[in-house]
């Protein structure tokens, strides 16, 4: 039975690129096949929680502008119908993933175990209707910086309380995601940073969510969960200065744990933003490390500064980010996920069908554009060209260990080298993916 919370709801259906329907795909259609494989296969859209349902839009200035039906869903019973609008609108846009934080979908309890029961108790009602639906878990994850207790971090907090508090939830979460089969399991640490160095044991706290992270993946492997465990880089809010800042960042934290083969980075566009990279920079690195797993596909505002977490709308930067999914292999476990929210004057509930129907669209359009651009070999094969010079065996004598400094020099000395400079041809390059967009 319908809530009613969006009206008569219906299927969003594929009506092609010129139907005015509001509530029309008009780019993606899910069973489009581009470069061998379904367009639902390829992007593996996942719609969030905690944006869509739980945030009453609230900013620094002002309270809720959202209401609700299930506001301030602190019951058991508002949280089922929470649940139940959830997967109304899951469903209706036939997106076959979704995304939550433990803080989500279950009122908090007045303890630490009454917490954990309630969301053994949603994830059963969760269940039940991913059953129904087919709708199935992109990632789980653990809200460890709402509550006033993760004021000072959660895993990098002072108080060894903390820690372990955290280490719980953690725990408690991963259980459930992995009982609904999720495929990935995302730690974003917000709160993992500091205000201030005059208090902060900067030492201290890299040790302990070093530790904290292994003992997750410990975890991970004890209880047989095979999704990927992901990492969210952002370089600051709410903290000033938080420890995953970005791709490079976390890379040299897991090297320095010896959790490089055990962990992937969960990139998102707006975070890539805030830490003064393009979305693409972050996603080439992560691939070139070999730690590639998944997006949040929301973009920053360039002006404001901080994390608006807006639907995607540029499409020839969404190109140019799936053209790197695509050279990375594309998405094995990880998807694109909307961790994206209304603006607070987006009152209806149409909006955020609205919302979610452009985002998907635009998504359809920069990736069928980047697949093209793939096939055509139309960037790779200039960029082999520029390189080619490396495939010569004196070049990779110079890389794989066999000359040193002194044979490289001597060499050079010998042939009497003069290298002559050659275009890098940007424009030429932009002009091309220019043709694709
Ligand atoms: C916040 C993060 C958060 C994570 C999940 O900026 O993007 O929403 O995706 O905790
Ligand atoms: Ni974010
Ligand atoms: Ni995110």
């Amino acid at each position: 039975m319908s809530t009613g919370f969006f009206g008569k709801l219906d299927t969003i259906p594929f009506e092609g690129p010129d139907s005015t329907n509001p509530l029309a795909f008009r780019h993606y259609d899910p069973n489009e096949v581009v470069a061998g494989k379904r367009m639902e296969d390829h992007l593996r859209f996942a719609v969030c929680y905690w944006h869509n349902f739980v945030w009453p839009g609230t900013d620094p200035f002002g309270g809720d502008t959202f209401e609700r039906p299930w506001f301030p869903a602190d019951t058991m019973d508002l949280a089922r119908l929470k649940a139940d609008v959830a997967f109304e609108m899951f469903s209706a846009l036939g997106v076959p993933f979704f995304t939550f934080h433990d803080h989500d979908v279950r009122p908090e309890g007045a303890s630490l175990r009454e917490s954990r029961d309630r969301l053994n108790e949603m994830a059963d009602y969760l269940e039940a209707k991913m059953e129904a639906t087919g709708i199935k878990l992109l990632w789980g994850t653990a809200n460890l910086f709402s509550n006033r207790r993760y004021m000072s971090g959660a895993a990098t907090n002072p108080d060894p309380d903390v820690f372990a508090y955290a280490a719980a939830t953690v725990r408690d979460c991963m259980d459930v995601t992995h009982r609904l089969g999720g495929q990935n399991y995302v730690l974003w640490g917000g709160r993992e940073g500091y205000e201030t160095l005059l208090n902060t044991d900067l030492k201290s706290e890299l040790n302990q969510l070093g530790r904290f992270l292994n003992l997750v993946v410990e975890y991970k492997h004890k209880i047989g969960f095979e999704g990927a465990i992901l990492v969210e880089p952002k370089p600051q809010e709410p903290s000033k200065h938080q420890y995953d800042y970005d791709v490079a960042t976390v890379y040299g934290f897991l090297k320095a744990h010896g959790l490089e083969n055990e962990v992937k980075m969960n990139i998102e566009q707006g975070h890539a933003i805030l830490a003064g990279h393009s979305f693409e920079h972050e996603l080439a690195l992560a691939a070139a490390l070999g730690i590639f797993g998944s997006i949040d596909m929301n973009r920053n505002d360039y002006q404001s500064g901080w994390d608006t977490d807006q639907f995607p709308n540029n499409v020839p930067e969404m190109a140019l980010a799936y053209y790197e999914v695509i050279k990375a292999g594309g998405f094995t476990s990880g998807g694109t996920n909307f961790d994206a929210k209304l603006r607070r004057q987006s009152l209806d509930p149409q909006d955020l069908l609205i919302a979610h129907i452009g985002g998907m669209d635009c998504c359809a359009r920069g990736f069928k554009a980047a697949a093209a651009m793939a096939a055509d070999k139309a960037l790779a094969d200039p960029v082999a060209d520029r390189y080619a010079g490396w495939k010569r065996p004196e070049a990779a004598a110079m890389i794989d260990g066999s000359m040193g400094l002194a044979d490289i020099a001597d060499e050079a000395h010998g042939a009497g080298l003069d290298p002559q400079p050659r275009s890098g041809r940007q424009e030429a390059l932009e002009n091309i993916v220019n043709r694709y967009v």
